[in-house]
């Protein structure tokens, strides 16, 4: 039997196309029924008939992407070093799913940064700019722009990198695919503007590549994003404004919550960290030991 190496490049539910070192795409189902492949992965893969393989291993992953609820995990992107959060100046976006995106990638040690698409839009672009405040806080990269003139300050941010988009369906992350790699061809669809809400358009996670050794994921629009399976510890990496004011709490295991002399809850008070983040912190955490 002879194995191949190659890398899954779209993954639509329990199939898979996987890229091998040549460049050709292969159509690739899971051998066993139960294993779960992302996008992104590392894989042994065996040839079955022309153009079609079975896959036999996934290699080791530098990180894995994921989403939880109570039920299972969706997986999002494997091997990935960064996480693109895209929102957009319109429909209006939840900053909530924007922490948790964050929470997601550093709990995996990934790289972040939050792009406002759309700017574009300039009558309304200094509202949504208004609305990303609670992250200038956070040190995570805002960029501005608008994929549909001009998707060039992302540039210099993905080099090096294999980057994943996340976000609510109709922010863009199709259309900056498609200005980063013009010959990507992603499916974009206009949102209903009347329901303040983006159709799902993109339904797979697909990965594009780029020049200078850098790699773009996109993955279909999100509406939740749970986290039930992130450590405490891991949940506060998720907030690293926290971090210079944790050695005020009086108790090592201080959760922030109710505990008296608590340094985040004072920075809270005092201003330096922003109410809405310990807001989405203690909505993570709850959500964690419910
Ligand atoms: N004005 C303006 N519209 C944009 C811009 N970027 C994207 N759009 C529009 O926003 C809509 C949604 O874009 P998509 O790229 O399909 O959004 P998406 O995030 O991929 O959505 P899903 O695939 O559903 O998750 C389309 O009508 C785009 O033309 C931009 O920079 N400016
Ligand atoms: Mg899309
Ligand atoms: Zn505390």
């Amino acid at each position: 039997m002879t194995l191949m190496l190659g890398t899954i490049v779209a993954a639509y539910g329990r199939h898979y196309a996987v890229e091998d070192s040549e460049g050709g795409v292969w159509q690739a189902l899971p051998r066993a029924k139960k294993s779960v492949y992302a996008c992104g992965d590392r894989v042994q893969c065996e040839p079955v008939a022309d153009g079609q393989a079975r896959l036999v291993a996934c290699l080791p992953r530098s990180s894995l992407l994921y989403r939880s609820d109570e039920h299972r995990q969706k997986l999002i992107a494997a091997n990935a070093t960064q996480v693109v959060i895209v929102v957009a100046v319109e429909p209006s976006f939840s900053l909530e799913l924007i922490s948790r995106a964050l929470c997601a990638a550093f709990a995996q040690r990934l790289a972040a940064l939050i792009v406002l698409n759309k700017a574009d839009l300039v009558e309304r672009l200094p509202a949504a700019r208004a609305l990303l405040a609670p992250f200038q806080g956070a040190p995570v990269p805002i960029v501005e722009l608008s994929a549909q003139k001009n998707a060039l300050p992302l540039r210099p941010f993905l080099a090096g990198h294999l980057s994943v988009l996340v976000g609510q369906s109709g922010m863009g992350k199709s259309t900056l695919i498609n200005a980063l790699i013009p010959c990507a061809g992603a499916r974009t669809n206009t949102i209903s503007s009347a329901l303040d809400a983006g159709k799902h358009t993109t339904t797979h996670t697909r990965l594009y590549r780029l020049t200078d050794n850098a790699a773009v994921i996109d993955s279909p629009g999100l509406q939740t994003f749970g986290l039930a399976h992130l450590s405490k510890s891991e949940i506060t990496a998720g907030f690293p404004e926290f971090e210079p004011h944790l050695l005020h709490c009086r108790f090592r295991n201080c959760q922030h919550v109710e505990e008296p002399a608590c340094g985040i809850r004072a920075a809270v008070d005092a201003g330096a960290i922003h109410p809405l983040r310990y807001a989405h912190y203690r909505a993570i955490l709850a959500e964690r030991q419910a």
